[in-house]
């Protein structure tokens, strides 16, 4: 047995834990989580039968394979003292290593789908492990609407559901959004926690969690208590800016709470916030529609 653990980012989603699953079981490697996980992942994997992952909370003396993610800030603790041997990634590269390393990173919406794509044929004979991979394109591309969807997602979803015996692609998509679509009843800590990510913006740290909602008034509901609960962690964590996205996946836009420099915000998207918030139409992806332009305000 290979001691090679395969491992996505801190607060882990159904692409980094189905992705870690998959390329473990072609691979004959090990998965692990680095965190626990969201209930939108724990019912794909409950749906498909699958275990979660063992808990990898430091990964020091260990070797791994990191997926869907190289950003240093969402690597799990003790990556400095453990050997990454591959990066498989659907996201920009801010990784520098000292020694080569194998390395796979194509601008498509998920690391499901650059693995749907280069096991085709060992996915063909594992219909489970396509139902994984098939949720992971779905939650990433959030069922296609995110401006992050290639035509290559949508071919791959296919063949996947295809495979899988899913014949209602769209349906089984709100089916696995529904499962963490509401916060209702939910500490708003958890709430904010549940998707974050922290970044490196010109030397400034930057953390920006998101949530999608079925209702973005659920958000509306408790903005006093997503701001003051922004401002503490800001204060608390030595961050110059953290964002939270409310995402509404049938209005197809998102409130962007924040804490930091108004400003910056303005700058970023062009537009002046009104009082700790805005709303963006059309916005769904914290990767290609907030992370660059706020990334941006801070370094030029
Ligand atoms: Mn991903």
């Amino acid at each position: 047995m290979s001691d090679v653990i395969v491992i996505g980012h801190k607060a882990p989603d159904t692409d980094t834990v189905c992705s870690a699953i998959v390329y473990a079981a072609i691979k004959g490697y090990k998965a692990a989580t680095p965190g626990e996980l969201n209930e939108e992942t724990a019912w794909v994997l409950n749906y498909f039968k699958v275990p979660a992952p063992p808990l990898l909370q430091n990964a020091a003396g260990k070797k791994l394979v990191l997926v869907d993610h190289n950003e240093p800030a969402q690597v799990v603790d003790g990556a400095d003292q453990a050997e990454i041997i591959e990066i498989v990634d659907h996201h920009k590269m801010n990784f520098v290593c000292n020694t080569p390393i194998y390395v796979h990173v194509e601008p498509v919406g998920s690391t499901a789908t650059v693995l749907a794509k280069k096991y085709a044929d060992w996915v063909k004979n594992n219909p489970t492990y396509a139902g994984l991979l098939l949720s992971a394109v779905l939650s990433d591309t959030v069922i296609f609407k995110s401006p992050t969807t290639t035509d290559e997602d949508k071919k791959v979803a296919a063949d996947l559901a295809k495979i899988a015996g899913i014949s209602d692609i769209q349906a089984f998509g709100i089916d696995i959004k529904k499962a963490k679509a509401s916060i209702k009843g939910k500490p708003i800590a958890d709430v904010i926690h549940v998707d974050f990510k922290d970044f490196d913006f010109g030397g400034k740290k930057v953390g920006i969690g998101q949530t999608e909602l079925i209702d973005i008034n659920e958000c509306y509901d408790r903005a006093g208590e997503i701001s003051s609960y922004l401002n503490e962690l800001k204060a608390g964590k030595g961050y110059a800016m953290v964002v939270f996205i409310g995402t509404d996946i049938i209005k197809e836009g998102s409130e962007l709470y924040f804490a930091g420099d108004a400003a910056v915000m303005e700058k970023a998207f062009g537009k002046k916030p009104e009082g700790a918030s805005m709303w963006l139409d059309g916005v769904m992806s914290r990767k290609k529609q907030v992370a660059p332009p706020l990334e941006k305000a801070f370094t030029s």
